[in-house]
């Protein structure tokens, strides 16, 4: 796809999200490969980048069969963090920023050392110093959240915000129950439905990096994705659960 194409369809998007208005799918006009998808992801970024915004992370998508039957797609997804998605533990957060914002608990990671993606040796599970409960916001910039595989992927994975409960020293947090609940909805899930343990994200992330030559430094949180469906972010507080992790929460308004 050429380069203007690309620029014009992340312009689209970007435009969605600053105005918070939807827009159809883009497989209703272009036909693009996930090559494409990926390049108008990082044309997106790069959107932000120039407003002043930094990068702060990453996150996986479709690393649970919830997550995959929920959107009708099944194959793992990479996504960027900037500081302005970041809400802070228990803050309020203004509905009004969004779309039609929905919210999922998740397993976040945080990065000790840069990653070197070119080393076949790399150990990413040793590049990695502490474990937190995470919240998600995800704001799907098409009408309705229906998207192809390759139109997600260009809408940077729908990532719109994300809070991170107390960081603790990494260890295993394999087959751990997973609660969320909104002033609407309580569900339960397990830290299991992450890739059968959530350190797979890991794996799974690094795989992606590397075909994707989306650095990994120092610092970078990795949201390993949803343990559950994800549901409406509504006005009042929205916590998420892990156990033994604690817990992490966002007020919408
Ligand atoms: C795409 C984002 C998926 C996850 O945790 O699986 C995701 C979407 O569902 O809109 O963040
Ligand atoms: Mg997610």
């Amino acid at each position: 796809m050429a380069a203007e194409l690309i620029g014009m369809l992340a312009e689209r998007l970007d435009t969605a999200q600053t105005t918070c208005t939807d827009i159809p799918s883009l497989c209703d006009s272009h036909e693009f490969d996930i090559d494409d998808a990926y390049a108008i992801q990082a044309a997106l970024l790069e959107r932000r980048l120039a407003r002043g915004e930094r990068v702060v992370g990453v996150k996986l998508g479709f690393t649970s069969k919830a997550k995959m039957a929920q959107m009708g797609v099944s194959d793992v997804i990479v996504g960027r963090l900037t500081d302005a998605m970041r809400i802070e533990d228990g803050d309020t957060v203004d509905l009004a920023r969004f779309i039609h914002p929905k919210v999922e608990p998740e397993v976040a990671y945080r990065l000790c050392s840069d990653v070197d993606l070119d080393d076949p040796l790399t150990d990413i599970e040793s590049c990695v110093d502490a474990v937190a409960p995470a919240l998600e916001i995800i704001d799907s910039r098409y009408r309705d959240f229906r998207f192809t595989y390759t139109d997600v992927v260009a809408d940077n994975t729908s990532a719109a915000g994300y809070a991170i409960g107390p960081w603790r020293p990494v260890g295993s947090v394999a087959d751990r129950a997973v609660r969320l609940r909104t002033p609407d909805t309580e569900s339960a899930g397990s830290t299991a439905a992450i890739l059968g343990d959530p350190v797979q994200a890991l794996h799974a992330l690094l795989d992606m990096c590397r075909r994707r030559r989306i650095p990994l430094r120092a610092g970078d949180v990795v949201l390993a994705g949803a343990a559950t469906a994800a549901v409406p972010l509504v006005a009042g507080i929205t916590e998420c659960e892990v156990a033994g992790l604690g817990s992490v929460t966002v007020r919408g308004r």
